[in-house]
């Protein structure tokens, strides 16, 4: 005798003639990175620095240099980020202590454009957190991530930064990377910038990424490095995540979270994956933004 297969009715529901199998995990899951695969060890390091290593590898047989632009509110972790990037790429055993780290909230330590060079092609501009003042002008918001001004210079007590002795002058920005404090609520003129960034994005001028710092305080089990792998599948992070990407405005795939290193001297592999995966996403959309410059440059030239 045949076997008659019956479907649970709670299972399907039919619109018109269709039926649709039911959610079954009922529960609200978000799904930030949960496919991607990495391994938390040396190989896995190895992989990542390769992979961003290939990605590079044009840009540098062109001598092209690809600006990378850390922006964000003051006291959120850019100059330790940027640190951590150093540590990582550099492979270095001690942790980098080559931009300096405040420890106040009310005022920008970092007080100029600060920049270092890695992997030969990029370089990294740690900005002073000014983006929050009232002071600073939406044409000077504009001019910072267009790339016209001088990225040596100071930043004046008006929040002016230097214009560059000729336009020529100009750097593009490939990538601005936006740090971010997890479940902070943007202030008023933290949001006047973003719009200036998916204005600019969005005209095609920009590439841009989201790094969420301080991981250690949204789940305390990432106060030990040890847990880093457990970072796609923890609910407390993917809320975070969520959150973020609601106040932004902008994909959860442009979203990177990691914990910078504060109260360790020496590196550690899962720190370094962490950093690697994160600066990966960074130098994706920086190449991407330089490919589409390009293409658009030799558009505009075939037409005239
Ligand atoms: N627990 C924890 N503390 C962090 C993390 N990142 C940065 N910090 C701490 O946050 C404080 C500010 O860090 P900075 O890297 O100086 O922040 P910044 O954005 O460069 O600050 P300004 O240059 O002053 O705008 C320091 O006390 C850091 O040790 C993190 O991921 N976890
Ligand atoms: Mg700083």
């Amino acid at each position: 005798m045949g076997v008659i297969w019956s479907i649970p009715q709670d299972l399907v529901t039919s619109v018109g003639n269709w039926m649709y199998p039911v959610e079954l995990d009922k529960e609200e899951t978000y799904y930030w990175n949960r496919n991607t695969q990495i391994k938390w060890d040396k190989e896995g390091a190895d992989e990542l620095l390769r992979e961003i290593k290939e990605r590079l590898s044009p840009f540098k047989e062109k001598k092209q240099t690809l600006n990378i632009l850390v922006i964000g509110p003051t006291s959120c972790g850019k100059s330790s980020l940027c640190n951590g990037f150093k540590t990582t790429l550099n492979q270095k055993k001690e942790v980098v202590q080559f931009f300096r780290v405040g420890r106040r909230e009310d005022e920008s330590y970092t007080k100029n454009f600060q920049f270092t060079t890695l992997g030969d092609c990029v370089t990294l501009y740690d900005m002073a957190g000014v983006f929050e003042s009232r002071h600073i002008k939406t044409e000077d918001i504009l001019s910072i991530i267009q790339g016209r001004v001088k990225f040596t210079g100071k930043i004046d007590d008006f929040m002016n930064p230097t214009p560059p002795a000729t336009s020529e002058a100009q750097n593009n920005v490939s990538c601005l990377v936006l740090v971010l404090k997890p479940g902070m609520e943007l202030p008023v003129h933290l949001k006047r910038i973003i719009e200036q960034i998916h204005k600019t994005a969005g005209e095609g001028e920009l590439g841009y990424h989201v790094i969420l710092t301080h991981l250690d305080e949204v789940d305390h089990c990432f106060k030990d490095t040890q847990n880093l792998n457990k970072l796609f599948s923890s609910p407390v992070v993917q809320k975070k995540v969520e959150y973020i990407s609601k106040q932004v405005g902008t994909p959860p795939n442009t979203i990177s979270f990691v914990r910078n290193y504060c109260y360790e001297t020496q590196s550690d592999i899962n720190s370094d994956v962490l950093f690697l995966h994160a600066f990966k996403q960074i130098i994706n959309a920086a190449c991407e933004q330089e490919e589409k410059r390009a293409e658009f440059a030799a558009a505009a030239a075939a037409q005239d």
